[in-house]
């Protein structure tokens, strides 16, 4: 392991200006949350296995950043990796700041090796889980963290019980590969890249073993009666993941960082890009109970293997308290009250079956938004329609290109929207900064192909015939790949049906729009209907998401209101169907007045050309410890 110091790593430095806002004659109190993120590699040893990873500050998961709504954040970016980086605040609506969002090249320059870049951004009108991420293929498989967003006016002001502890609990792989040829490999087509093993909160747990001596596995240890909030991320690249917890329930209070109705569940499903937030409740026989996360396969017949089950433990605290301020320690093996010894093997609890996708579809449609100060109103009128069907196509392997797969050297799988695959070509200015001057990515100027509103031809999209290579699926296979970019006026309510289809496969797909929050209507089975399934809208509460799971062989209908004016990336958040291409930018047009319109670039913002004469600003800080 690298041993070096980290300079203020993670530093919440303390203090709080107070502005005083003259119109209200109220102090309100705004912080700048301060963090520092090395970006380098260390080695890592499991499965008997010393392996080099990207990681921040040395850490997997790397360091959660926790503010308070309205808060400044400013986070410091040193990269000591060999790579090109961004960091994408997943989830984080960025109002008026697209220039933050943090994707390679449509919205700032990659971060090269021994450079430095800061990224600042305002955590306003959102409460509740989100995640950052590197934005460079594969690498955020070890390069994320949470974040984490508390209520302005105190955990009192949570629309639930204030738990005891929040915890966060992160889904992720553990990759023995060098995930920069994963990168290469799965932009190039090729799907035979696996990880070893997934982890929860960085651990692989007791099912993986190193010569027989089994992995840590991540505990959480609780006391008897009292109540916890876990903050569930899918940090995975391939995944949609089961979490149970055996002999308890969860109930699910929030989805990306949205209140929604408490639903109790005894299983929570968490698609890549996804978070949720459940409260746990220690009301159980004291004892140790499996924590498991199970990934969710396609049904039968499945393209993928393998797959990987890890566990961790809930373990309730062993020490009997008298309830007079005494505690007496107990000793592990000593037999507790009434249920399970302490030292006997957890409870397992019962999985659903690994091909079973109706426990998530079941999830997924009982989440319905939670009445609240700042829930905004459904937008009933629509002023564009898109309907963008998701699957996979070939183009011909371009010269240079390692074309390993599929009928000898002549075609390559790409991931597509509307038959077009996402392909950046080899540009110097990111898109944003085109877009903002004018010198490019404008409607009409010839420089991006538009998406278009709906596939070239209507077929039966969820045909499972069409999964194997064959006569049916060869007709549909030919495809092309773009850069691609729809424009919305400002203000625009936007209505996207997401149809997942079963060209060569017949997998989920959970599309991530950045910069906004998308009103999930409903979804469906099979091929969506406007005829019949308009009338299945809720219009009500419908849960408001950042990402959105479209069920396999069906799919998913969306609202939402183009109102944040940039380049906003919208694409898969399984790694594989993004890399080859399942992506596209919505580029928000500026609004009437400056207050509506993009400002331009920060000052200290690096263009691609001139890192060499980047200046670090030095605007003095201040900052606070969160928590009020
Ligand atoms: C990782 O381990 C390898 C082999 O032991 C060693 O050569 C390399 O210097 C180490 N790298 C770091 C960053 O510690
Ligand atoms: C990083 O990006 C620059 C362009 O900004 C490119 O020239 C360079 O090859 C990239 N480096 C790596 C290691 O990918
Ligand atoms: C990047 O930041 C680190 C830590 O603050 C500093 O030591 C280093 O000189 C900076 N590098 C550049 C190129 O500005
Ligand atoms: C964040 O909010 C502050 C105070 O309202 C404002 O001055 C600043 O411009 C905002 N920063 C960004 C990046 O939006
Ligand atoms: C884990 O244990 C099994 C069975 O004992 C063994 O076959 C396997 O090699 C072990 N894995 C590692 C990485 O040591
Ligand atoms: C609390 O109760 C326990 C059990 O009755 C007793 O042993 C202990 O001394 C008590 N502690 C205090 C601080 O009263
Ligand atoms: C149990 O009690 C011991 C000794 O008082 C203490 O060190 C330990 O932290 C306690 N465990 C928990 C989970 O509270
Ligand atoms: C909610 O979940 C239950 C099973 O727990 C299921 O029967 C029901 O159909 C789900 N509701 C929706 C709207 O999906
Ligand atoms: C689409 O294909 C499925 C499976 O063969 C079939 O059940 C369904 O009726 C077809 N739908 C249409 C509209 O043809
Ligand atoms: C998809 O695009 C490719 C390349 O432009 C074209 O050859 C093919 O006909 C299109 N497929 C359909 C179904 O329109
Ligand atoms: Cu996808």
């Amino acid at each position: 392991m690298k041993n070096r110091s980290l300079p203020a790593a993670s530093a919440i430095v303390a203090a709080a200006i107070v502005f005083f806002l003259s119109v209200m004659a109220l102090p309100v109190a705004v912080a700048v949350v301060e963090h520092t993120f090395v970006v380098s590699q260390v080695n890592m040893t499991h499965l008997c296995k010393e392996t080099l990873v990207t990681v921040v500050n040395g850490q997997l998961p790397g360091p959660p950043i926790e503010v308070t709504e309205g808060d400044s954040v400013a986070v410091h970016i040193v990269n000591e990796s060999p790579y090109n980086i961004t960091i994408h605040w997943h989830g984080v609506k960025q109002r008026l700041n697209c220039w933050s969002d943090g994707v390679p090249m449509i919205t700032q320059c990659p971060i090269k090796p021994n450079q430095n870049f800061t990224y600042r951004f305002n955590v306003t009108g959102q409460e509740g889980t989100l995640w950052w991420h590197a934005h460079v293929p594969c690498l955020r498989a070890s390069l994320h963290g949470a974040l984490i967003i508390r209520p302005r006016n105190g955990a009192s002001s949570y629309p639930f019980p204030k738990p005891h502890k929040e915890i966060p609990i992160i889904i992720g792989e553990w990759w023995e590969k060098d995930l920069s040829v994963v990168g290469r490999n799965m932009r190039d087509g090729s799907l035979d890249d696996d990880p070893s093993a997934s982890t929860i909160n960085g651990k692989l747990g007791d099912l993986f073993n190193c010569s027989g001596a089994p992995e840590d596995g991540y505990v959480l240890e609780v006391e008897p009666g009292k109540t916890y909030m876990l903050r569930v991320i899918n940090a995975a690249l391939f995944y949609e993941y089961y979490l149970k917890i055996a002999g308890h329930k969860f109930t699910v209070v929030a989805a990306d960082a949205n209140y929604v109705n408490p639903y109790t569940t005894d299983v929570i499903a968490v698609s890549p890009g996804e978070t949720v937030d459940a409260i746990l409740i220690a009301d159980a026989p004291p004892g140790s109970y499996y924590m498991v996360a199970q990934p969710v396969k396609a049904p039968l017949p499945d393209t993928r293997t393998p797959v990987y089950v890890t566990r961790g433990v809930v373990q309730y605290n062993s020490n009997r308290s008298y309830g007079n301020g005494t505690t007496e320690q107990q000793s592990s093996s000593h037999g507790a009250n009434e249920g399970i010894p302490f030292g006997d093997a957890p409870v397992v609890p019962e999985m659903p079956g690994m091909h079973n996708t109706v426990v998530s579809f079941d999830f997924h449609g009982n989440l319905t938004s939670l009445r609240h100060p700042r829930r905004p109103m459904v937008p009933l009128r629509v002023d564009e329609h898109l309907f963008i069907a998701l699957g996979l196509g070939m183009t011909p392997c371009r010269r240079g290109q390692s074309c390993n797969r599929r009928k000898g050297d002549e075609r390559i799988i790409a991931a597509t929207m509307n038959n077009v695959s996402f392909h950046l070509s080899s540009i110097r200015t990111p898109i944003l900064e085109a877009h903002y001057y004018h010198t490019g990515g404008r409607k009409d100027d010839g420089t991006l192909l538009e998406l278009p509103d709906r596939p070239p031809r209507t077929f039966n999209f969820t045909d499972p015939a069409l999964i194997p290579e064959g006569d049916k699926e060869a007709l549909l296979e030919p495809t092309s790949k773009e850069t691609v970019a729809r424009w919305f006026r400002h203000g625009a309510t936007v209505e996207v049906v997401f149809q997942s289809t079963a060209l060569l496969q017949g997998s989920s797909n959970p599309m991530h729009l950045h910069g906004h929050d998308m009103y999930l209507l409903a979804q469906g089975h099979g091929n969506y209907d406007a005829a019949k399934d308009v009338a299945r809208y809720n219009l009500v509460n419908p849960p408001m998401k950042n990402t959105v799971h479209v069920p396999n062989l069906g799919w998913a209908a969306v609202r939402f209101v183009a109102d944040n004016p940039g380049v906003w990336f919208m694409h898969c958040h399984y790694e594989f169907h993004l890399s080859m291409g399942m992506a596209a930018m919505f580029i928000v047009e500026d609004g009437p007045t400056v207050g509506r319109s993009l400002p331009p670039p920060p000052m200290d913002f690096a263009t691609c050309g001139n890192y060499e004469s980047y200046l670090q600003t030095k605007k003095s800080e201040v900052s606070h410890v969160d928590g009020v």
